[in-house]
């Protein structure tokens, strides 16, 4: 198990379509279990592979109700959208590669979704409230799009800018930190 670096937006690697898993073999198995623990480390209540530069279609979620909740971990790998609801729903998202920046999406309110669990069975589940919101911000992910791509290009400018910046501030600290002596 590992906690893996997530990629801050801009990154070429955030705007690609992911292929899809062939087969779950020990690789992918380790990829999952590294995904849950960086999300949760992060935290978060979602995670897609791209976003830890692996540019396969697997995305982890826990949508548990609240800290005192059990946990409700569930792993999708090759995801897709196989009915959604014409009633649409605005809910605030944020993202782990595009910290401290939230506004409101819309989405549509229900679906339901394909998916392969990690034992290689073929699932389908309906989906509503904030796990909708959660599934198709993470399917998204798989095809390149992010959240501020529903956001007008002047807001989506703005935040990229942001993020340039810090980008730009963090390598900046990382280069002037004091570097261990090497024996
Ligand atoms: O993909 C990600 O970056 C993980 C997101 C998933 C998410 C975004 C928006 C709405 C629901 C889930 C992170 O968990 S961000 C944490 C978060 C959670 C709820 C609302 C806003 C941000
Ligand atoms: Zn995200």
């Amino acid at each position: 198990m590992a906690i893996r670096p997530i990629l801050m937006h801009p990154d070429p690697r955030l705007k690609k379509r992911c292929d899809p898993v062939e087969n779950i073999d020990g690789d992918i198995r380790t990829l999952i279990s590294d995904m849950f623990e960086t999300m949760y480390d992060a935290p978060g209540i979602g995670l897609a592979a791209p976003q830890v530069g692996s540019l396969v279609r697997v995305i982890v979620m826990d949508c548990a109700k609240s800290e005192n909740d059990d946990p409700e971990p569930i792993a999708m790998v090759n995801p897709q959208v196989v009915w959604e609801s014409d009633d649409l729903n605005i809910h605030e998202e944020g993202c782990l590669s595009i910290p401290e920046e939230y506004n409101d999406v819309e989405r549509p309110a229900q679906v339901r979704v394909a998916y392969t669990d990690t034992d290689g069975a073929a699932q389908e589940i309906a989906c509503d409230g904030l796990l909708a919101t959660c599934v198709q911000h993470e399917i998204d992910h798989l095809n390149g799009k992010l959240f501020i791509d529903y956001l007008g290009p002047m807001k989506r400018q703005m935040i990229t800018g942001r993020m340039k910046k810090r980008k730009k501030e963090r390598a900046a600290a990382k280069s002037d930190a004091p570097r261990p002596n090497r024996a």
